[in-house]
């Protein structure tokens, strides 16, 4: 048996990893035995060379292949056992993934977003701590006016020189801002939350409205109507919604109107559309010309009408809510039954069109 048919018999017999790496480093290691007998060959005549030279390089090569063929072996070899000894169970339940749900409230918003959108209208938002005049000064409210008694304000102190600031009782006070920052003509809703010292089954101290408002030339009670109309259908998804307008009083707007629709029972429960019965939804009205002129415009030439609503409201009879303290508690079990599921959100793909 040759010295290279031995190295190679021990190689064939090594039992795991670590014994083929161990040969490796004392054959082909900085001072294994084949790599001193590589050094050999600068000692060597030419001619010595030139019969030994092939051989050791054959060795070395010869070598070099059975540690490597040995290596895969053996590692194969490991990974058939794991294989055969592990398993996996893939009928085990896996972990419940906390999944997080939208709030009504935000689904509603979201909507109304999605349907004004539609008929051109933008989203404008503002603070919640306001002065007193946009939220009731510039809005034709002012001091001595009862609305300011029947709107239940929140004062909070002002910066210590300036008058009390108030939690805004409306959204109109974005309006106002929109109305002196931005050229007519103007279409906004503002969304958002308002505050009222108010508190019993049907009110919160805090909830959420949305407010209209259009400011164009030649505006008049027809725009309003119809946009009520398109909007009402497009959010309770009904052709048969019915409006019923009644003459009404608000300091910012005149003519001003309440807005009842028409509801129907289904199941015991009065849903919006038909017209065995009204309720009331929204109010409304033409931009009273005090609050356009104390917004820096003619009223002359620009007119414009507004209408605001109660989100919590609107969110309670779509999707049959009864009780409005619930929306603000923060039970999950409320959340999980009504809250709606990010990636799986009712959209109003048919739009105010369809
Ligand atoms: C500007 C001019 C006019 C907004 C309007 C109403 C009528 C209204 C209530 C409905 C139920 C509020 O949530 S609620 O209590 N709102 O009846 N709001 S007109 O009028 C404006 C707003 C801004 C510059």
């Amino acid at each position: 048996m040759t010295d290279t048919d031995q190295i190679l018999s021990r190689i064939a017999d090594a039992a795991d990893l670590d014994a083929v790496e161990a040969l490796r480093v004392e054959f082909l290691g900085k001072q294994g035995s084949v790599t001193q007998l590589l050094k050999t060959l600068g000692k060597m005549t030419p001619d010595e060379r030139k019969t030994e030279g092939p051989k050791i390089h054959a060795a070395r090569q010869a070598v070099q292949d059975a540690i490597a063929a040995k290596k895969d072996a053996l590692e194969q070899a490991q990974l058939e056992a794991r294989l055969a000894t592990e398993k996996q169970d893939l009928s085990l339940p896996i972990d419940e993934i906390p999944q997080g749900s939208i709030h009504p409230v935000s689904q509603v918003m979201d909507e109304l977003a999605e349907i004004f959108a539609d008929l051109g209208f933008a989203v404008a938002e503002g603070p919640e701590i306001e002065d007193d005049w946009h939220n009731f000064g510039a809005l034709n409210i002012p001091e001595a006016h009862p609305a300011r008694a029947m709107q239940d304000t929140f004062y909070v102190d002002g910066d210590g020189e300036g008058a009390p600031m108030v939690l805004r009782t409306h959204t109109s006070p974005v309006q106002i801002r929109t109305m002196m920052k931005d050229k007519p003509p103007l279409r906004i809703i503002a969304p958002g939350r308002v505050y009222r010292s108010d508190s019993d089954a049907t009110h919160t101290p805090m909830f959420h409205q949305v407010e209209g408002l259009v400011i164009d030339k030649n505006i008049h009670l027809g725009h309003l109507k119809w946009t009520l109309e398109t909007f009402l259908k497009a959010f309770f998804e009904r052709d048969d919604v019915v409006l019923r307008m009644r003459p009404s009083y608000f300091p910012f707007t005149e003519p001003s109107a309440e807005v009842d629709v028409g509801w129907s029972e289904v199941k015991g429960r009065r849903v919006v559309g038909g017209q065995e019965g009204w309720m009331e939804v929204l109010g409304s009205g033409m931009v009273h010309p005090k609050v356009i002129a104390n917004c820096g415009l003619d009223p002359d030439e620009w007119q414009g009408f507004a209408f605001g609503c109660g989100i919590d409201r609107l969110a309670m009879l779509k999707y049959g809510m009864d009780d409005l303290r619930a929306f603000f508690d923060g039970d999950l079990r409320w959340l999980r039954h009504y809250g709606f599921r990010a990636l799986d959100v009712p959209t109003l793909s048919a739009g105010v069109g369809a």
